[in-house]
């Protein structure tokens, strides 16, 4: 057995032992729901039926403003209550069981880490989440079920005080972030944990992505992710331990370990019990996936399409990269993102958009 699981299984189950997770959208791909980043997958790759000038357009907010159309139909399709737990997830959940989880910082928006028993002070919903709307002028709130229904219809819904158009409170690029992460993170952030666990997510989102270069020097800092990125690499730790591989398929060896196994099972199960939630796109959480390990340079030489849209991709890049210069989007890591970029482009897979 791998010796790093083994070392972090070991401190899991010592008793009072304290562990953060830091997580991202890459916790929730087995869910059925695509991160931003990942070739080919992610949505990222897959916005050209919204004709957007460049990718991030879609969650920012001056564009919203002008065109809010895109997110609604995203919204749409992300909206929670269609999506199950991962196994991750629940392993997360067990955690707390175990009275080792301190505390949850996730860059999700769809609440996933919640709707697998997580406890609401346990977790930081960085970028806020679809649990709530507001107006984006008068900042009125509008219910949830209003919310819903003017959007399934295929209509914007606006604010019935002043008619600005009215979002779900998840933190677009060019907002702050909630209050209770900067809180809470001044709090935690003094915290000699024993285990800082980064899982799903390309740390390339800030100030979120500073979070994992702050945990103290005490702190074992653990990577599980198809690739490595951000502090894990620009300023790696002699204790860092780099797991490159699925979430999933993580957490089952974990449990494996710690003798956890079985009520793992029983929590994944009763979740979905409860959860009796029309038209769920599950994905059957995996039990064995294979240890996928994604190279940089061998993303890059898998299916480059001919048929790409030359003059879009190149205008959204240079819009992209000018919205970047003139600090639009401050969150992002401008170089990191070009990059990114031009990566999915080459893998793109235009998609019919269902
Ligand atoms: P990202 O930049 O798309 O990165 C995801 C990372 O996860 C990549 O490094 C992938 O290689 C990795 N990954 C994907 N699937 C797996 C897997 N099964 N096992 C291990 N690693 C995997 O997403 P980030 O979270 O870093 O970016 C932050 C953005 C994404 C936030 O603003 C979120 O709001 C936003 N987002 C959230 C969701 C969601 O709520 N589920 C979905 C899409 C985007």
């Amino acid at each position: 057995m791998d010796s790093k699981l083994e070392h972090i299984a070991q401190v899991l189950a010592k008793d009072g032992s304290k562990v953060v997770f830091f997580v991202g959208a890459g916790i929730s791909t087995n869910c059925g729901i695509p991160d931003f980043r990942s070739p080919k997958t992610g949505l990222y790759s897959n916005l050209q039926r919204l004709d957007l000038p460049f990718p991030e357009a879609v969650f920012d907010i001056d564009y919203f403003r002008e065109n809010p159309k895109a997110f609604y139909t995203l919204a749409e399709e992300m909206y929670p209550g269609k999506y199950l737990p991962s196994r991750f997830h629940y392993f997360i959940r067990l955690c707390q069981e175990k009275h080792v989880l301190k505390r949850c910082y996730t860059q999700n928006i769809d609440t996933l880490e919640r709707v697998a028993g997580v406890k609401g002070d346990l977790v930081v919903e960085a970028h806020g989440s679809f649990t709530g709307n507001h107006c984006i002028d008068c900042h009125a709130g509008m219910d949830d079920e209003t919310w819903k229904k003017l959007v399934k219809k295929g209509g914007i819904p606006k604010c019935p005080v002043c008619h600005g158009y009215v979002k779900p409170d998840i933190v677009f690029f060019g907002e702050s972030l909630p209050a209770k992460f900067f809180d809470l993170w001044d709090e935690d952030s003094g915290d000699d944990y024993d285990l800082a666990i980064v899982a799903g997510t390309s740390l390339a989102v800030y100030p979120f992505a500073t979070l994992p270069a702050e945990v103290s020097k005490s702190t074992t800092r653990v990577l599980i992710n198809k690739e490595s990125c951000g502090d894990f690499e620009e300023n790696p730790r002699d204790s860092d331990l780099l797991l490159m591989a699925d979430c999933d398929s993580t957490a089952t060896k974990l449990a494996d370990l710690l003798g956890w196994s079985e009520e793992l099972e029983e929590l994944i199960e009763a979740g979905k019990k409860k959860l009796d939630v029309e038209g769920v796109k599950v994905k059957e959480t995996v039990k064995e996936p294979p240890q996928t390990i994604v190279k940089k340079d061998t993303k890059k030489e898998s299916s480059a399409s001919p048929l790409q849209k030359a003059e879009e991709t190149a205008a959204g890049l240079a819009a992209k990269v000018a919205e970047a210069e003139k600090e639009k989007l401050p969150a992002i890591k401008k170089d990191k993102e070009v990059e990114e970029l031009t990566k999915a482009i080459e893998n793109i897979d235009i998609k019919d958009g269902n």
